[in-house]
């Protein structure tokens, strides 16, 4: 008798060594899964950090991110605008591919229907499914009924706007417009953007009080990374400024030498120095990547409250350099390898990237327009998985760039403004290596290389298939949308 019970002793002793072996190894794996955080601004131009040339804008804790880390100078988003380029980072697939872009309507808004069809799979689904915790911060624009929002696409939480800081615009105001082309301090009333705050599924705050919100953005982010350090987290904070209307908070109005358009930035640096300053007391900066980047270029129509490209041609809303290409940084100190990296990177890269790095299969049933970029970013590998980048606006192959060379099938200027659409018989070819700003047309002296350039396009157009388009949705507009 009591030889069966020291038996069964042994064995229940066996057994619960067996599970807490079994849990113990899970903690372990779950503790080396590399922790994300990707800080996304809105309508941040490539000039305007002092790390990436700007004269007087101070970006202390960019500045030092980027020297400790990569910066990149050749990194691409999926759209020149808002809705496009975020459903790109979150689903590591040209927005063309689900719907997310469209030639009736460039962005959802509040009278939109539709949204990131349940059939995407994002960044933050498949992180957690393998037991990561997952906050989105900030800004949506991916479709604000219940069935898009972040906690219906892998995120558990999820605090912020649901589309864009210039929506809901109330009557009775001045001219946004008009007034920032006077005075490059001016701030309107928070009541003009009757734009709610969500809080997973609620509304708990409206109009939203904009001018603590970056604070209260990076409050939130440095939140859930305290009240998750004991699991991998993925922290999505996609800040709703730089894009008009600008506002800052107390601490930061008035100070920076550049306007209020300065000032929010310099309160977003902050932020991203708080955040960094988090993980590095927490003792999480060695198992911690931070991307930092932004959806589009400046919107320069806004004149000084639209910020700069810097050397790069054009801004937001276009598919030339200024649209599209971000200042990029990439942090994990111990791990990446410091320096400036001037191979082609993308937004859309993230996905399989983060996917790498925490041994996550990424879908294998779809085409992802993403690479790996893993390599590069250790120091293993000195050349990019991607040597293209595909230009898409409103539904069309705008240009291609391979490698140094890009040809401009369509050109055009910022939606409203600028110069009208021109489609070119001949397309335009610039070399962005010898001419970033793309002033020097080469097509007359490379007709080979555009020949290349042509049948690349051509092949990778055959690859899109039409979707059911989610920017045109509407209320009140049932009629089927093709
Ligand atoms: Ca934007």
């Amino acid at each position: 008798m009591t030889k069966t019970i020291n038996v069964c002793r042994t064995i229940s002793l066996g057994l619960a060594l067996i599970f807490l072996t079994h849990a113990t190894d899970r903690i372990v794996e779950a503790s080396q899964k590399p922790n994300f955080v990707v800080i996304f601004c809105d309508d941040l131009g490539y000039g305007d950090l002092g790390c990436f040339g700007h004269p007087t804008i101070r970006t202390p804790n960019l500045d030092r991110m980027a020297a400790e880390g990569q910066k990149w100078t050749n990194f691409y988003v999926g759209a020149s605008v808002c809705t496009p380029s975020r459903a790109a980072l979150l689903t590591g697939r040209l927005p063309i591919r689900n719907g997310m872009m469209s030639a009736e309507r460039r962005v959802l808004f509040p009278n939109s229907k539709g949204g990131i069809p349940a059939s995407e799979i994002t960044i933050a689904e498949l992180l957690k499914s393998v037991g990561y915790a997952t906050a989105a911060v900030g800004k949506w624009h991916l479709g604000h009924l219940p069935e898009y929002l972040p906690t219906a696409h892998g995120f558990d939480t999820y605090w912020g706007i649901p589309y864009s800081n210039d929506m809901d615009g109330q009557r009775g105001f001045p001219n946004y417009s008009q007034m920032a082309r006077k005075d490059a301090n001016y701030f309107a009333p928070i009541e003009q953007y009757n734009v709610p705050i969500i809080h997973d599924t609620n509304v708990i705050e409206r109009p939203a009080n904009q001018h603590t919100i970056t604070r209260r953005y990076t409050e939130k982010a440095i939140e859930f990374i305290k009240d998750h350090q004991e699991k991998p987290f993925f922290v999505y904070l996609a800040h709703s400024l730089p894009h008009i209307p600008l506002y800052a908070g107390d601490s930061f109005l008035g100070k920076s030498r550049r306007g209020i358009f300065g000032d929010v930035i310099e309160e977003i640096d902050a932020g991203v120095g708080r955040i960094l300053a988090t993980l590095k007391d927490l003792g999480l900066a060695d198992n911690t990547l931070v991307v930092f980047t932004s959806d589009n270029g400046p919107w320069l129509p806004f004149q000084t409250h639209g910020g700069s490209a810097g050397l790069l041609r054009e801004g937001k809303g276009t598919t030339f350099e200024g649209g599209m290409r971000e200042p990029t940084i990439f942090w994990w100190p111990g791990k990446v390898k410091p320096g400036v990296q001037m191979e082609l990177g993308a937004t859309m890269d993230l996905l399989p990237t983060f996917c790498s790095l925490a041994s996550v299969e990424p879908p294998s049933d779809r085409i992802l327009d993403g690479w790996d970029l893993s390599g590069l970013l250790l120091g293993k590998t000195m050349k990019s998985p991607r040597d293209r980048v595909f230009y898409w606006r409103e539904e069309k192959l705008y240009a291609v760039r391979v490698g140094p060379w890009k040809a401009h099938f369509i050109t055009e200027g910022c939606y409203g403004l600028g110069p009208k659409r021109e489609l070119h018989d001949t397309p335009q070819l610039y070399h962005l290596e010898h001419d970033p700003a793309e002033k020097h047309n080469l097509a007359e002296l490379h007709p080979e290389v555009i020949a290349r350039l042509k049948s690349i396009a051509d092949e990778h157009e055959q690859n899109i298939q039409p979707m059911e388009n989610q920017l045109a949705k509407r209320a009140g507009d049932e009629r089927p949308v093709d």
